[in-house]
């Protein structure tokens, strides 16, 4: 497995800086209200020069850095720079597991052979990014997620860091524990008091004492993660392939007007799943079962991708009515589903 973990740099602020030219250079920090109980959702670098992070009280940010600009978050335009951004990376490594709106996992195996050659993949997918968005990202590459995702934040902004295989246990030796995916807060604290700071520390563990301090399967999979072994395959969820929802009648339904409504409420879970997952589907199925279990589904295909939940309800709904005059009568069940996803369509930046 040779895997990439990609994450964007200060991501929303460098969305701020992009729309916002002037600001670019000054501290900046994307969050609450400085002068309320607002919270920093990111920083700047320029802004984390002055100590400020995300997390921390706006109030106490503004104290560090009086001068610094702050606004607010406007999610979504920070919605379309991340599809736009992985529609990009898309293009260079098909297999992505996205993990939030600014991180993922690469499949970079199916187009690298070597580590060598995963190298130039990740200078093609900052390329895409920065030719797509103008955002930088930095990237670790490695044979396992955890590896690899500790490896994409070792050298931000705009850095590849890779961790040739055989390697992985000597390159998380140095980190400190914390530092490792999996280690809480509370985990960091029970090995910090038995003097374990370090990822090569926790590696080291014998049997009996890792017990001790972090009991059960945890500990074990920490101790692993430590020694650089992760078995977890990329999760590329069914879902990628297609979308539904369905609902079981307590008693079969005849009224049409009941049966759109039901359409309608799942089309918005559906709506509401791949707007999250940056996505669009170009095919919809409504699904129906009949009293005597029989099933049907009927499917349409069209020109270009939809993400909202009232496009995808109309077209349920006229779904419903044919398979209702191919076969009329209440029904058991109905259901939507959604199917040919694709990134969705490329905003045009700038
Ligand atoms: P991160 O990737 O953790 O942070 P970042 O991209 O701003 O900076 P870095 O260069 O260190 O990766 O999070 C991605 C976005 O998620 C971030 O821009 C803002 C948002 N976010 C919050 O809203 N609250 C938080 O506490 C964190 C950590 C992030
Ligand atoms: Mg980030």
């Amino acid at each position: 497995m040779i895997v990439a973990h990609l994450d964007l740099d200060a991501f929303f602020a460098a969305v701020e800086e992009l729309e916002e030219p002037s600001l670019r250079a000054k501290p900046l920090v994307v969050g609450g209200d400085p002068r309320g109980r607002g919270v920093v959702a990111t920083a700047n670098y320029a802004a984390r020069r002055f100590g400020i992070h995300s997390a921390m009280s706006c109030a106490e940010a503004l104290r560090r850095c009086p001068h610094a600009i702050f606004v607010r978050p406007r999610h979504a335009v920070y919605r379309e720079y991340s599809r736009a951004v992985w529609t990009a990376v898309r293009e260079v490594v098909p297999t992505v597991e996205q993990t939030g709106i600014d991180e993922g996992y690469l499949d970079i195996g199916e187009v690298a052979r070597d580590f060598l050659a995963a190298r130039r993949v990740a200078n093609a997918v900052q390329a895409a990014v920065r030719g797509s968005t103008s955002l930088t990202c930095s990237l670790g590459v490695a044979s396992c997620k955890v590896v690899a995702k500790v490896a994409s934040d070792a050298r931000k902004p705009g850095g590849i860091t890779v961790v040739p295989a055989g390697r992985e246990a000597e390159y998380l030796a140095p980190f400190a524990a914390r530092k490792l995916p999996g280690v809480g807060p509370k985990a960091e604290i029970r090995l910090a008091r038995a003097g374990i700071e370090t990822v090569g520390r926790l590696a080291a563990l014998e049997d009996a004492e890792l017990t001790r301090l972090l009991p059960g399967k945890v500990g074990r999979m920490l101790r692993d993660r430590a020694r650089g072994i992760d078995p977890r395959p990329l999760d590329l969820a069914v879902e990628r392939i297609s979308i539904s929802q369905e609902e079981t009648f307590e008693r079969d339904v005849a009224d049409r007007e009941v049966l759109r409504a039901e359409l309608r409420r799942m089309s918005e879970g559906v709506a509401k799943y791949l707007v999250s997952r940056g996505e669009c589907a170009r095919t919809v199925t409504t699904k129906v079962r009949y009293p005597d279990f029989a099933i049907r589904s009927r499917s349409t295909t069209l020109p270009a991708g939809i993400d909202d939940a009232e496009t995808i309800a109309d077209v349920a709904c006229s779904l419903l009515d044919r398979a209702l005059q191919d076969r009329p009568g209440p029904l058991r069940l109905v259901g939507v589903g959604v199917s040919a996803l694709e990134a969705h369509r490329q905003l045009a930046l700038g």
